[in-house]
């Protein structure tokens, strides 16, 4: 028996090209030849046959055919009660049953319609008439494959656009250089926080850091060392984190945000000077900034138990100043 060959099963594309699966049961030979013969060589037809009555069910059950060409007349079980068979058989209820009859007949004609045909042939028949009557049948289940096919196309279709999309909203929240979250993610993630610090009567921290001398590294050591730098800080400000409500956010240029609910300013502030000291370890060259040899920041800290009257401008506005005072009293500190 030849292999299934409905039309490809893969993704790309809606378009396939059903055959028609044709099982002959029959217990003649010459009969089997002559119509293979009607009906091989048609690229939209697979031929496929069995002798036996007895495995003419078990055959059926596992190639599915697209419909039965039926003899009536078999040594050991007759067509009727092998279509009653089939009719028996959930997978077979609904093929197209042809009886293929030496006789024609009206009275085995009546009988084949009443247990289940759906058509009657007189043979050896035209080839012709079989193909057009095997083609006929198969319509409908064709068309019912090509549907099914449509759908799963639709189907797998709408799945990719989701997961798209929803790789797409991950990528606008990251920063394209360091990885890390970015300023539109910190935009949503803050007045979220800021409303269950309120809610809850916990303090929320906010810590602003500024790479120093930046533009100098920049100019000296060119954009490249300056990106690779921005990378290291960012890792760094990641690493720090301890709770996974915590956020780390590049801000913009060579500035950073740290969101840090449910921290008090103790916690803020030895978040921040851990990430500075980090930084100067690593003892990036910086020779000739005015502010020291190595790369170093400068972190503003900000906490508060959001009140009634308070707003999460003000603790930007206090993150900006004490990062302002960081950068007046000399750089490579925190503040708060
Ligand atoms: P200060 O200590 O006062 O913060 O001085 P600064 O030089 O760090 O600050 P300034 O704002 O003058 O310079 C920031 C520099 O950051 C200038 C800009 O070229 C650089 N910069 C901003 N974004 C990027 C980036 O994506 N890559 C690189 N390599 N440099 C950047
Ligand atoms: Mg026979
Ligand atoms: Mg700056
Ligand atoms: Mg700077």
């Amino acid at each position: 028996m030849s292999k299934l060959s409905h039309g490809s099963t893969n993704s790309a594309s809606p378009v396939t090209h059903f055959k028609v699966r044709v099982l002959l049961v029959d217990d003649q030979l010459i009969i089997v030849e002559a119509i293979r013969r009607m009906l091989d060589g048609h690229p939209d037809i697979e031929f496929h046959y069995v002798s036996s009555a007895a495995a003419a069910v078990e055959t059926a059950v596992n190639m599915k055919p697209t419909v039965i060409l039926q003899d009536l007349v078999m040594p050991d079980i007759d067509g009727f009660a092998l279509i009653q068979a089939y009719r028996a058989q959930a997978s077979l209820a609904s093929v197209p049953v042809i009886v293929l009859s030496a006789k024609d007949d009206a009275k085995l004609k009546a009988h084949s319609f009443a247990v289940g045909a759906n058509d009657y042939v007189v043979k050896v028949p035209d080839q012709i008439e079989l193909l057009a009557r095997v083609r006929y049948h198969s319509s409908g289940h064709i068309s019912r494959l090509q549907r099914d096919e449509a759908f799963r196309f639709l189907r797998e279709s709408q799945q990719r656009l989701a997961d798209a999309n929803i790789e797409l909203q991950k990528l606008a929240a990251l920063d394209g250089l360091t990885g890390i979250a970015n300023r539109r993610r910190f935009d949503e993630v803050l007045p979220v926080e800021w409303q269950r610090a309120q809610r809850e009567r916990k303090p929320l921290s906010l810590l602003m850091c500024d790479i120093d001398c930046f533009k100098h590294h920049n100019d000296s050591f060119g954009h490249q060392a300056g990106d690779m730098c921005l990378k290291k800080t960012a890792a760094i400000l990641t690493e720090h984190l301890k709770r996974p409500a915590d956020l780390a956010v590049r801000y913009g240029g060579e500035e950073f945000a740290i969101v840090l609910p449910d921290t008090d300013a103790a916690g803020a502030v030895q978040v921040a000077e851990a990430c500075r000291a980090h930084l100067e370890a690593l003892a990036i060259d910086n020779t000739g900034s005015g502010f020291g040899d190595v790369v170093t920041m400068s972190i503003g800290v900000a906490t508060v138990v959001p009140g009634p009257e308070s707003s999460v401008r003000e603790l930007m506005e206090r993150a900006d100043k004490a990062l302002y005072a960081a950068k007046s009293e000399g750089r490579n500190r925190v503040c708060v």
